[in-house]
This record gives C-alpha cells, sequence and structure tokens, in this order.
C-alpha cells in the first residue's frame, strides 16, 4: 500500500469543502463527501434499483469488451481511479491475465480502509497478480502512481461526470501528462439520453437517492458538529438540457439556521433554497473525443450497448 492522504489531510479538506460551498451563492456541496460507509452502502443499493441503468449497463458493455481491450493494450499494469469494490474491474483484470500481459494491478482510492480490505481479497483471489493499492485523490496524485510501461488507467462507473467541464479538462490533462506516449486510458462515460430515463435514475420510487443525497448532511453533521436536519431538506434532481447534465440539490421545506461549530459558522438557508450536491454530466461521443484530443489523447476504441446509453472508451496517449 501507498498512503498519500491521512485523516488530517481528509478532515481539512472536508472543512474547507463546506466553508466554500456554503458560504456561496447558491450554496453547494462537493459530491466526494457522499460516501462514508452510509453513503458508500447506499450507492451499492442505487446500483441495484431498477431505474438505475448505468452500473449494469457498463457492466454489460465491458463484459463484452473486455477481451478486445486486453488485446489491444497488451497491458502490463491497470491503474484504476476511484476502484471502490473493483468488482468490474475483474472483468478486465481476468481478460488481461488471460493474455498473459499483466503482472501488476494499481487500485487507487480516497478511502484507506475500504481499499486495504479490497487489495487483500485480491491479493487472495490473483495470487501471480502484484496488487499495489495507493490511497489517494485522482485530482492531485497521480504525479505519484508507480511508473511503468504499457500502462492502462481505467476511469470507469461515469465518475468522470461529477466534475465541472473546467475539473474534467484539467483532470484529463493531467491523466496524459502521468502517461507515457502509447499508453492507455480506459474510460466509462454516460450517455446523453431521454429525460424519461435519465431523471428517475436519480429520483427513484423507493427513495434511495433521497437518502444517499440527504446523507452528506449527516457527514457534516458527524465530521464537523453541525446540527442539520436532514428531514428538513427535499430530494431534487433536475435535467439541464443545455449543460446536459443532471442536477442534485437538497431543498429546504421551511427557513432555517444551521450551526457548524467546526468552522465556527452560520447559515441561513430561505424558505425553499436549493443547495447543489452533485453534477452527474452526460456525453455524446463526438464531445469526448474533442475533450481527450484537447487533453493529448487520440480516441482509438468506443463500445457501447444496442441502446446507446453508456459508453466505454479506449484512449491513447
Ligand atoms: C458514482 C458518480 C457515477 O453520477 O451516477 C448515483 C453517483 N449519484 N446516484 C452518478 C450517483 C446519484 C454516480 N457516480
Amino acid at each position: 500500500m501507498i498512503n498519500l492522504i491521512d485523516d488530517d489531510d481528509i478532515a481539512r479538506a472536508l472543512r474547507s469543502d463546506v466553508r466554500t460551498g456554503l458560504t456561496a451563492s447558491p450554496k453547494s456541496l462537493p459530491p466526494k463527501w457522499f460516501y462514508d460507509a452510509r453513503g458508500s452502502e447506499l450507492f451499492e443499493e442505487i446500483t441495484r434499483l431498477p431505474e438505475y441503468y448505468p452500473t449494469r449497463t457498463e457492466r454489460a458493455v465491458l463484459t463484452e469488451a473486455a477481451p478486445a481491450i486486453a488485446r489491444i493494450t497488451e497491458a502490463k499494469t491497470l491503474v484504476e481511479l476511484g476502484s471502490g469494490s473493483s468488482e468490474k474491474t475483474r472483468l478486465l483484470l481476468d481478460a488481461m491475465l488471460g493474455r498473459g500481459t499483466l503482472g501488476s494491478f494499481v487500485p487507487l482510492d480516497v478511502s484507506s480502509s475500504f481499499l486495504a480490505e479490497s487489495v487483500a481479497r485480491l491479493q487472495a483471489d490473483y495470487p501471480g497478480l502484484t496488487v499495489t493499492g495507493v490511497a489517494g485523490d485522482f485530482a492531485r496524485h497521480l504525479g505519484h502512481l508507480p511508473d511503468g510501461d504499457n500502462r492502462v488507467i481505467a476511469f470507469l462507473g461515469g465518475t468522470i461526470g461529477n466534475l465541472a467541464p473546467a475539473e474534467r479538462a484539467a483532470f484529463l490533462a493531467s491523466v496524459r501528462q502521468t502517461l507515457h506516449p502509447g499508453e492507455w486510458l480506459l474510460l466509462g462515460a454516460d450517455l446523453v439520453k431521454d429525460p424519461a430515463v435519465l431523471v428517475p435514475a436519480y429520483d427513484d420510487a423507493a427513495g434511495v437517492t433521497a437518502a444517499f443525497n440527504r446523507n452528506v448532511l449527516q457527514v457534516v453533521n458527524r465530521e464537523l458538529g453541525a446540527d442539520f436536519d436532514p428531514a428538513a431538506f427535499a430530494h431534487v434532481a433536475l435535467w439541464d438540457p443545455d449543460r446536459e447534465w443532471i442536477e442534485m440539490r437538497l431543498r429546504a421545506g421551511a427557513a432555517q439556521r444551521v450551526r457548524i461549530p467546526a468552522l465556527d459558522l452560520t447559515v441561513e438557508f430561505a424558505a425553499g433554497e436549493e443547495m447543489r450536491t452533485e453534477i452527474s454530466a452526460k456525453f455524446r461521443r463526438a464531445g469526448l473525443r474533442d475533450e481527450l484530443g484537447v487533453a493529448g489523447f487520440e480516441l482509438s476504441h468506443w463500445w457501447t450497448d444496442p441502446r446507446e446509453w453508456f459508453g466505454v472508451m479506449l484512449a491513447q496517449a
């Protein structure tokens, strides 16, 4: 394991993000704070909802594409950013080990305890593979990844959609910087589709996404001693047709005041005021090709499902 962040860094980043977001107008909180233990469980639950198509669609695309990805890249090292449970990664590991090229797997995740568990499981299941977990932040620590040749950096799940356009450009450029010419980026991106499909995926009938959204308030309560009443906020999911992204918000049902002792901050919400908690951008093939080009990649291969709901692409540095 390589540890690039400790609990102090995380606590400092949370304080800074909450202060910045809650003193801005309109208010916002970054989506990375959704994923404490409870939030990660809720996200797992979301991936099994009938309305939430991205996870199962990406899995189907990867199942089809994995042998080709292994053949085209001849990867010696697979790096996975924001690896989580590395479940879909096993499709890639199996295909790359099957080709006989792969020697090491490098999962990078912010949650070091979660990562340690998943590294232990992978090491047990793949005895011939060198697994090096990196506890780090994909927006800051790409420069510290182990060097190698014929590396594939995988960024799956559609998490790229959480980045605002400028952050996305910076992220893609930093991935490109990390790679040697000829190495690869494997990107999973959710695609633009009918809002009648998109909106329910972020506002499910069982209310799991609403609970996931409100959970960020519990995180701020627990970590910063705040007194948010999650029940006083309604879950909002809306499609922005101009920017082509889903936006999740929390709407204050009534005027209220929230104390955040760790920041020595009091925040006022007006009745009906909405705070943004996530953007989840949806993409088109040509747009992604151009963004990858600007970052110094060439789009090499593109796979999708029959409905063209989710894209998996291979780009070469
Ligand atoms: C994990 C960022 C891909 O944007 O679809 C799921 C998170 N938010 N439901 C997404 C999420 C609401 C998810 N990503």
